[in-house]
């Protein structure tokens, strides 16, 4: 016979998934074992909100579904900000929680919360796993993680389910949803606008971040000769070396790549999902939309709206193409910009740190931050020079990801240099995960910022003029810290330790660079 868990897990391997993150109870111990014997390999996160931060990590670079177990109750209400996150993130990946069998679930009250109300607003769907349907609902689950905007799923696994005999054994459908053809007549009107435009601008966003859209936009760019902005999670998509890339939007000095937005007369978003901006829109330029989603959210307000695949879209563009910006307008802009983001301190900034990483890793290093000013300097200071090679909480902006999404990037991506940069308010949340590298013994080059304080949410204060409540924390022995997890540290206060640090990471496990950071460097003002 086979169980519901082994049928389950098996379609799961179908899919192409590898690897299952959670952390069981006693209601969960049969799905892991049906995963087991399916091929599914388990692993123990030390906090499920790190399975949930891990599957979205190894999904959004693999494009394979991401899968995530916890048991019912507070295993379940402790996954929930990693699901939340790959639902605002937009991540393919699976939720399975226990839950109390079907027969005890009204006559029952220790451990019972209704686990599909609490995951309705953070997930695409939510179902309940039964002998009989497991086969479909694991097929609908995976078509509905995939279908843009991709998301999180949930489904709910009574603890008797998981062994009963599968009656349901439905054939695997393909899981991919059709494309959009192009669409001929929003085309020509974006066309002519952009004919017309005299500062046309593009701005990068996530779904557009993909392979097959490198070269076009690159081409596209070019040609136009227009200004490319991009927003967090779609960096590397252009190269960010290239002299028409100005700066990401969000990152740190943002405000002045707003004035560069303000004085143009057409933006072209390609591929923007506005769950990454912070504020308001408030730029008058007209605005087309291109990207497979159609602009529902009306977080701008689009003239026209090509709802098409982007490369298709940005090859038709090009045609006609006259350069529309002068290179030394460009060029003084981004080198005013470098030159403002990365003020000089007598002691190491943050920014330095970013520059010597850059110098240490090779072109295809995958790189996570967290979120707080270490996010924010990450954005604008880290050069990605490749489609899906930086990876950021920003629809959730939730701290204590930075650590979880560099284990899944390695477990995905074994051949790759890959490191993650932290403050010190997420390291602590999340330090426990160190534990979880060493296990699996991936050697991931852990950089953290130090500066005792929740520095951005201090920053606000101080920019209220309220005393400092809440953002300062005493310091931590990371060198002590390091050695209880059995890994090596560094404690650095200058450029050149750091350089040498980041040059000689271990290799079959984590490495600390503990920086210890003028956080002055993050006030531009
Ligand atoms: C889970 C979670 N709790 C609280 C916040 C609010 N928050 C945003 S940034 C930040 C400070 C983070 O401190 P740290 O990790 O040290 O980063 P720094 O700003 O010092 O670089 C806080 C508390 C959040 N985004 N996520
Ligand atoms: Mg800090």
């Amino acid at each position: 016979m086979t169980s519901v868990a082994r049928l389950v897990g098996e379609r799961l391997r179908a899919a192409g998934v590898r690897y299952v993150f959670g952390h069981p109870g006693g209601e969960v111990v049969d799905l892991i074992e049906g995963f087991r014997q399916a091929g599914l390999e388990f692993v123990l996160t030390r906090h499920e909100t790190s399975a949930g931060f891990i599957a979205e990590a190894m999904a959004t670079s693999t494009g394979v579904p991401g899968v995530c177990l916890a048991t019912l109750g507070p295993g379940a209400t402790n996954l929930v900000t990693g699901i939340a996150h790959c639902y605002l993130d937009r991540a393919p990946v699976l939720a399975f929680t226990g839950q109390l069998p079907a027969d005890r679930y009204e006559i029952t009250t220790h451990q019972k919360l209704d686990l599909r109300a609490l995951y309705a607003p953070i997930t695409k769907w939510q179902a309940r796993l039964t002998a009989r349907n497991a086969a479909n609902v694991v097929d609908r689950a995976l078509r509905v993680a995939l279908a843009p905007r991709k998301g999180p799923v949930y489904i709910e696994v009574p603890s008797d389910v998981p062994r009963q005999e599968a009656s349901d054994v439905a054939r695997q459908p393909a899981p991919v949803e059709p494309e959009p053809a192009l669409d001929p007549g929003s085309e020509r009107e974006a066309a002519a606008l952009l004919r017309a435009s005299a500062r046309p601008i593009v701005i990068v966003g996530m779904d557009a971040n993909e392979p097959r859209v490198v070269a076009p936009l690159g081409a596209f760019a070019e040609a136009w000769r227009l200004p490319v902005l991009d927003l967090p999670k779609a960096k590397g998509v252009f190269r960010e070396d290239h002299p028409l890339f100005l700066g990401t939007l969000e990152g740190l000095g943002t405000a002045k790549l707003f004035e560069l937005v303000n004085g143009a007369d057409l933006v072209l978003m390609v591929g923007v999902d506005p769950v990454e901006f912070d504020r308001d829109w408030t730029a008058k330029a007209k605005v087309v939309h291109i990207g497979a989603v159609p602009n529902d959210d009306r977080y701008y307000p689009s003239d026209v709206e090509i709802v098409s695949p982007v490369p298709d879209t940005l090859e038709q563009l090009r045609s006609g193409a006259e350069p529309k910006w002068s290179e030394q307008e460009l060029a003084s802009f981004r080198d005013d910009f470098r030159t403002y983001v990365a003020p000089a301190r007598d002691g190491l900034t943050p920014q330095q740190v970013l520059a010597e990483l850059r110098a240490a890793l090779p072109e295809d290093a995958l790189v996570t931050c967290d979120v707080g000013y270490n996010k924010a300097v990450s954005a604008q200071c880290w050069t990605a020079l490749g489609p899906r090679t930086f990876f950021v909480s920003n629809g959730l902006s939730s701290m204590g990801y930075g650590l979880p999404a560099a284990i899944g990037l390695k477990l995905a991506h074994p051949d790759r240099q890959i490191a993650c940069v932290l403050g010190d308010g997420g390291f602590a949340m999340t330090m426990a995960e160190l534990e979880t590298a060493v296990r699996l013994k991936l050697a991931i080059t852990v950089v953290l910022l130090v500066d005792d304080a929740l520095s951005q949410i201090r920053a606000g204060q101080e920019r209220k003029k309220f005393p400092v409540t809440g953002t300062t924390f005493g310091n931590l022995d990371y060198g002590e810290v390091a050695q209880g997890f059995g890994i090596t540290a560094w404690d650095v206060r200058a450029p050149e330790p750091c350089r040498d640090a980041l040059r000689n990471p271990s290799a079959d496990r984590p490495s600390l660079l503990v920086a210890h950071i003028d956080p002055s460097a993050y006030r531009l003002d």
